[in-house]
């Protein structure tokens, strides 16, 4: 008995993890350590060059499946500057939901809290005019509670340490709107996140001593409903987030701020039970790839 499996495993060919670099049996699947899908990995082997991920977080609510499926839908369809390739069905279910249901009049489900139930993504991103200059955008779209506990208690998620360890650049997504209305609250999660990131970063790169040279876009969602936040995303975040700017002066080389936002009018709708939904009525994106061009001359 032991013997046949030994020699189903021995015929089984051996994969390395993209993401947490464990070297394992490819059976298909996920990997063991850090649920990254081996089909990923296996894109990534067969590319012949190692992956340059870039990831985005942001908590619970603050826009990371809204942002990531337009950003996704957006690149698909190239813009002047950058076009995406999307690698595997996997990738462009994210950008698939998200498109049908604001085009439906609705926002997309709630991201669930189990990591093997989160959605990965991976797109390649090159210049039009320097195709050899790419990143991947390599994420599974988090639970933003599974962030929040990852930060408190680290490696709680194994998932999201190993991404923040590999990403050579970040997006951070941050709700303009609890900024503006809960910005003490905000804060104080920001400059958890930032410090996060900066031990996992430091640790990676060996260099705690100086300022890390990752890029971090810092975006200020759904400014659409705070136009101070659209009409000056620095000014927003000195003034409502200071512990942000102090932590990214802190640690960071290369930070910037920016706004974005994908509803043109909503409406509130209040059910038999007096709860209140948000309808987006139409879409009108803004501020979605301003980050990752940002991004991409820096890299
Ligand atoms: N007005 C507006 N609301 C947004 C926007 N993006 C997200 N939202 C709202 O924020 C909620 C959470 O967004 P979601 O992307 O699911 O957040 P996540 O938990 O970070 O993935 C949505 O259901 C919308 O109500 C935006 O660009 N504009
Ligand atoms: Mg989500």
């Amino acid at each position: 008995m032991v013997d046949t499996t030994m020699a189903t495993l021995g015929s089984l060919a051996k994969l390395t993890c993209a993401c947490c670099g464990n070297e394992t049996v490819d059976r298909g699947g996920y990997c063991g350590h850090c649920q990254m899908p081996f089909d990923m990995s296996r894109a990534v082997n067969e590319r012949g060059t190692p992956p340059r991920f870039v990831s985005i977080l942001g908590r619970s609510g603050a826009g990371k499946t809204i942002y990531l499926g337009f950003l996704i839908d957006m690149l698909t369809k190239g813009t002047q500057n950058l076009r995406g390739l999307p690698h595997g069905s996997f990738s462009l279910a994210t950008q698939q939901e998200t498109v049908y249901a604001l085009e439906n009049r609705r926002f997309p489900e709630k991201t669930a809290s189990e990591s093997d139930s989160w959605q990965w993504v991976h797109c390649e991103v090159s210049h039009v005019k320097k195709p050899k200059r790419f990143v991947d955008i390599m994420t599974p779209d988090f639970a933003g509670e599974a962030i929040e506990q990852e930060i408190e208690y680290e490696n709680t998620y194994p998932l999201i340490h190993s991404v923040v360890s590999r990403s050579e650049a970040l997006l951070i997504l941050f709700d303009s709107n609890s900024a503006r209305d809960n910005g003490r609250d905000e804060d104080f999660f920001a400059m958890k996140l930032m410090s996060y990131i900066a031990k996992i970063q430091g640790k990676s790169n060996g260099r705690r001593w100086r300022k890390l040279r990752v890029p971090v876009a810092i975006v200020l969602t759904k400014a659409d409903s705070c136009p101070e936040a659209m009409d000056n995303p620095t000014e927003f975040v000195a003034a409502n987030l200071p512990g942000l700017v102090q932590a990214c002066e802190r640690s960071f080389a290369q930070y910037d701020f920016f706004a974005a936002g994908v509803v043109g009018s909503s409406a509130i709708a209040v059910d038999g039970y007096g709860r209140r939904m948000h309808l987006p009525l139409h879409t009108e994106v803004r501020g979605i790839m301003e980050p990752l061009e940002w991004i991409m001359k820096r890299v």
